[in-house]
């Protein structure tokens, strides 16, 4: 599985750990870059936060790792510079278009991958010197698009030369193989990293995740123009009948302000914004980034090994 993706980002295998706010810190990401994947730090916190955690990511693996960038986050002009200054060699980024900094990237050397959901900023993207794409199905937790993974991967691998990265919906073997077979370079994977032994987020957070059935995710904030996928819970009803109700942008803003860390870092999984993505029913056992990844590429090869053609 060695490939455009891997040689581009001097990574083992062509596997990358979502950035995922409030949770994806030095240590998850040193996990999957130890074991032959790309883990990437969230850049949605305070500027101190992130550097800290670069330069401790840089202590536990020689290995390279990633920053992703919210482009939504208040301290995105500081997180850009950043990453700039500390040398971080991958940046991905989600949540609107990154244009704007593209060019101060490419003049460090970063390479730049942007996260896309539609065939327009996947086509944008590359003219303005992306490096690769990573294109995410609604699947996804988190901030997502309207397009299914199975509906957005090929119409974005057709529209563009650059890797194209699948996301969305991905948490074995076969979502791999899948993503391949729709002409995918590389996968993205959220939720199942969100369970990794080397994950800090709170374990009532994963344990919501090893718990969850596959109907267990809602979209709530579609009014807001912010869809966030997050796994069912008081806050998400809340939500859905204020929404429905015809609630303001303000109002259900405000509900939603602080819900990400209450569930992450405080461990209230009642109150607090639980994100994760669709294909949390399949995520059942905690492990190490190790483990995760070899099942990834061994199940993987499994598939296409066994799979026995279209003839009988
Ligand atoms: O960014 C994500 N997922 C995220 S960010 C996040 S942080 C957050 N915290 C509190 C409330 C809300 C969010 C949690 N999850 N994924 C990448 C992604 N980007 N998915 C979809 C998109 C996207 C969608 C539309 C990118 C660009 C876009 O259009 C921009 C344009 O200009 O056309």
């Amino acid at each position: 599985m060695k490939n455009r993706v891997c040689e581009m980002l001097n990574i083992e295998h062509p596997v990358l750990q979502g950035g995922m706010a409030w949770i994806a810190d030095a240590s998850l990401a040193a996990g999957v870059s130890e074991a032959g994947g790309l883990g990437l730090i969230t850049g949605t916190a305070p500027i101190e936060w992130i550097r800290d955690e670069i330069r401790k990511a840089k202590k536990l693996t020689n290995k390279p790792f990633g920053v992703n960038i919210m482009l939504m986050s208040p301290h995105v002009d500081e997180v850009a510079k950043l990453v700039c200054d500390e040398k971080v060699p991958v940046v991905t980024t989600g949540a609107g278009s990154p244009g704007k900094y593209m060019e101060m990237w490419k003049s460090h050397g970063i390479k730049v991958i942007p996260v896309v959901a539609s065939v327009a900023l996947a086509k944008r993207m590359e003219k303005s010197g992306a490096d690769a794409i990573i294109a995410e199905g609604t699947e996804s937790g988190g901030h997502v698009g309207q397009l299914t993974t199975m509906s957005l991967i090929p119409q974005v691998v057709d529209s563009v030369d650059i890797p194209v990265i699948a996301a969305g919906g991905i948490a074995d073997g076969r979502g791999v193989a899948a993503s391949f077979m729709l002409g995918a370079e590389g996968v993205q994977l959220g939720t199942r990293f969100l369970v990794a032994k080397e994950c800090t987020v709170h374990q009532n957070y994963k344990d919501k995740v090893l718990k969850a059935k596959d109907i267990d995710t809602d979209v709530t904030g579609r009014a807001t123009g912010h869809p966030v996928r997050v796994l069912k819970n008081k806050l998400s009803r809340e939500f859905q009948k204020r929404e429905k109700s015809g609630a303001s942008v303000d109002e259900l803003e405000e509900l939603g302000k602080g819900t990400l860390p209450l569930a992450a870092v405080t461990g209230d999984i009642v109150n607090g914004s639980v994100m994760a993505g669709q294909i949390a029913g399949l995520v059942n056992k905690e492990e190490s980034c190790k483990e995760i990844i070899e099942d990834l590429i061994n199940g993987a090869k499994k598939v296409i090994d066994n799979f026995g053609g279209l003839d009988d």
